[in-house]
C-alpha cells in the first residue's frame, strides 16, 4: 500500500501577509486581515496556507530579518491573533505553515546584540566570524543583495559573515547550541498546531565561507536530518525547504519518501531559464522553450516515485507568471487558464501565490514607488557601472521581486479594497479590472478556473499518483504531456504558439 500523506493531495496558498489585508488602516496588511479573507480561500478550495514572515523583525527584508522568534511583529498583531488565525482556519480545514528563517537571524536579535559585545561574550559564536583588518577582508565574497558578504565589527576586531543584507548575519550551524535553539523554537511552534514549515534558504545553512561555499555546504544534509528528526518527525506535517541549489539528485535526498528531511523542496531549475547564460536574474533571454519542457519533463520523471515535486510558476520573489510567460494583454485570462494547466496537471503538491488566481500582473512603476532592498541594490549598482536608467527600468519591469508584492486586488473600491488607509506600495493601477470581487461573480474567470481545477485534482488520484509522459519534445509551440493510470488518461495540450 503506498503511503498516502495529505500534503500530496493538498493545494497550498502563499500569502504575503504585508500585500494581502489590512484591517486597522495603516496600509499595512496584518493577521486580522488574513482571517477576514479566509472564507475566499475556502471557497478557493486550499487546504493549507503558506504565511511569510510574521515574525517581530526590523523589516530591512520584510520579515526576513527576525528579532524574535517567538513573537509576532506589532504591524501584524499578536501571538493572540497567530492563535486566532490558526484556529479560525482550522474550522475551514486549513492548515498554516510558517516560514522559517534559520539561515540569518536580524542584527538586531538579541543573540547578534551579545554576539558583537566581545569574542568572550557566550553568543559570540552564534554567529560567522573571521578575522581580517578593516581595509582587508577575509575574502571577496558578495552578498545576494548585492556589497560585501563581510562587515567588520571595531569592537570584536572581526568581520562577521551575511549571504543576505547587512542586517541579516548568518547564523553558525556548526555551533551545536544554536542548532538546539533553532530546534525549540520550532517545537514551540508545533505546540501552537500549526500544518507545516517553508524552511527559508534550506540549502544555505551549512556554509563554509573558507571553502567559498554557500549552498550545498558539506554538512548539509547532516544537519537537515538531525532538525528534521529533532523536531518535524514528532507530529504530521508538510515541509518545504528552498532550494536554489537543488538539483534532482539533492531533492532525491530531501525529499526521501522516509521521511527524513522534508516532504519536498522548492528547486528553481526551470525559473533559471529566462537569464542569460552564466548570468543573473536581471540579464534578461527569452524562455527557451524546448529547453523549458525537457527541464520540466526530467523532475517529473525522474521524481517519480522516490521524491516528491512542488509545483509553483509564482512567490513572493518572483514576477507574475502570467506577464512572465504568457500574454498579459489581449489573452491575460486565456494565458493564465493555460500555464494553470500546465503546471497543475503535473505531479507534486501545487502552490498558488496570491493573485495569481486572478491572474494579477507585474508593474511598471517609477523607481521611487519600489521597496525592494534586492531591486534597490541593484538600481544602485547598476547605476555605479554605467548602465542606463533605461536599460535597468527594463530588467526591474521584468523581474523585481516586487512585481508579486503589490497588494492584493479584492475589488474596485479605493486602493482595491485592500486598505483604507495609505498602501505601504503603490497598488496596480489595473485593479478595476482585475479584482476578486469581479471574478467571483464571473464563472468563466480565472479565479473560478482555479477553482475547478483545484477540486479535480481531489477528485481524481490520477493527478497525485500517476506517471508523467511528454510528447512532442521537439514542437517550438505545444507543450503536451499525459498521466495514466488503468482507468483513465489525463491528456494536456497547451499552445504557446505567440509567446
Ligand atoms: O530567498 C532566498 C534567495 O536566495 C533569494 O534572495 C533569491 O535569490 C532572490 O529572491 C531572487 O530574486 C529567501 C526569501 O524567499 C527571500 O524573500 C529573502 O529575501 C531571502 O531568502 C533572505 O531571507
Ligand atoms: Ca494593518
Amino acid at each position: 500500500m503506498e503511503d498516502k500523506k495529505w500534503w500530496k493531495q493538498a493545494v497550498i496558498y502563499q500569502i504575503y501577509p504585508r500585500s494581502f489585508q489590512d484591517s486597522n488602516h495603516d496600509g499595512i496588511g496584518d493577521l486580522k486581515g488574513i482571517i477576514r479573507r479566509l472564507d475566499y480561500l475556502s471557497l478557493l478550495g486550499v487546504d493549507a496556507i503558506w504565511l511569510s514572515p510574521v515574525y517581530r523583525s526590523p523589516q530591512d527584508d520584510n520579515g526576513y530579518d527576525i528579532s524574535d522568534y517567538r513573537d509576532i511583529d506589532p504591524m501584524f498583531g499578536t501571538i493572540e491573533d497567530m492563535e486566532a488565525l490558526i484556529e479560525e482556519a482550522g474550522k475551514r480545514n486549513i492548515r498554516i505553515i510558517m516560514d522559517l528563517v534559520l539561515n540569518h537571524s536580524s542584527d538586531e536579535h538579541s543573540w547578534f546584540q551579545e554576539a558583537k559585545k566581545s569574542r568572550e561574550n557566550p553568543y559570540h559564536d552564534y554567529y560567522v566570524w573571521r578575522d581580517g583588518t578593516p581595509q582587508d577582508t577575509p575574502n571577496d565574497m558578495q552578498s545576494v543583495f548585492g556589497g560585501s558578504a563581510w562587515e567588520w565589527v571595531p569592537e570584536v576586531g572581526q568581520y562577521y559573515f551575511h549571504q543576505f543584507s547587512v542586517k541579516q548575519p548568518d547564523l553558525n550551524w556548526e555551533n551545536e547550541k544554536v542548532r538546539r535553539e533553532l530546534y525549540n523554537i520550532i517545537l514551540w511552534w508545533m505546540e501552537k498546531g500549526l500544518g507545516g514549515f517553508r524552511l527559508d534558504t534550506a540549502d544555505q545553512i551549512a556554509k563554509d565561507p573558507d571553502l567559498r561555499v554557500t549552498n550545498n555546504g558539506p554538512r548539509l544534509h547532516e544537519f537537515i536530518q538531525e532538525m528534521s528528526r529533532e523536531t518535524f518527525q514528532k507530529a504530521d506535517l508538510v515541509t518545504v525547504g528552498e532550494a536554489w541549489g537543488a538539483d534532482i539528485e539533492r531533492a532525491k535526498i530531501y525529499s526521501n519518501p522516509d521521511g527524513s528531511e522534508f516532504s519536498m523542496v522548492f528547486q528553481f531549475e526551470h525559473m533559471l531559464l529566462d537569464q542569460q547564460e552564466g548570468k543573473g536574474k536581471w540579464d534578461l533571454a527569452p524562455l527557451p522553450f524546448l529547453r523549458f519542457k525537457e527541464v520540466l519533463n526530467r523532475w517529473q520523471t525522474e521524481l517519480f516515485e522516490c521524491g516528491w515535486n512542488s509545483l509553483f510558476w509564482n512567490n513572493h520573489d518572483l514576477p507574475r507568471i502570467v506577464s512572465r510567460w504568457g500574454d498579459e494583454g489581449r489573452y491575460r485570462i486565456e494565458s493564465a487558464k493555460m500555464l494553470a494547466t500546465l503546471l497543475y496537471g503535473m505531479q507534486g503538491t501545487p502552490y498558488i501565490y496570491q493573485g495569481e488566481e486572478l491572474g494579477m500582473t507585474n508593474v511598471e512603476y517609477d523607481i521611487e514607488e519600489y521597496r525592494d532592498i534586492e531591486t534597490l541594490h541593484m538600481y544602485r549598482e547598476r547605476m555605479e557601472k554605467g548602465y542606463t536608467r533605461q536599460e535597468i527600468m527594463h530588467s526591474i519591469y521584468a523581474k523585481s521581486r516586487d512585481n508579486a508584492r503589490t497588494p492584493m486586488q479584492w475589488n474596485e473600491e479605493e486602493n482595491a479594497g485592500f486598505t483604507e488607509g495609505m498602501p505601504w506600495m503603490k497598488v496596480n493601477p489595473n485593479y478595476t479590472e482585475i479584482n476578486a470581487k469581479q471574478q467571483i461573480k464571473d464563472e468563466d474567470s480565472i479565479y473560478h478556473y482555479y477553482r475547478r481545477l483545484m477540486a479535480l485534482r481531489q477528485e481524481y488520484h490520477v493527478f497525485s499518483d500517476d506517471r508523467f509522459q511528454l510528447y512532442l519534445p521537439e514542437d517550438e509551440n505545444i507543450f503536451a504531456y499525459s498521466r495514466k493510470n488503468d482507468i483513465r488518461t489525463l491528456l494536456v495540450i497547451c499552445n504557446f504558439y505567440g509567446g
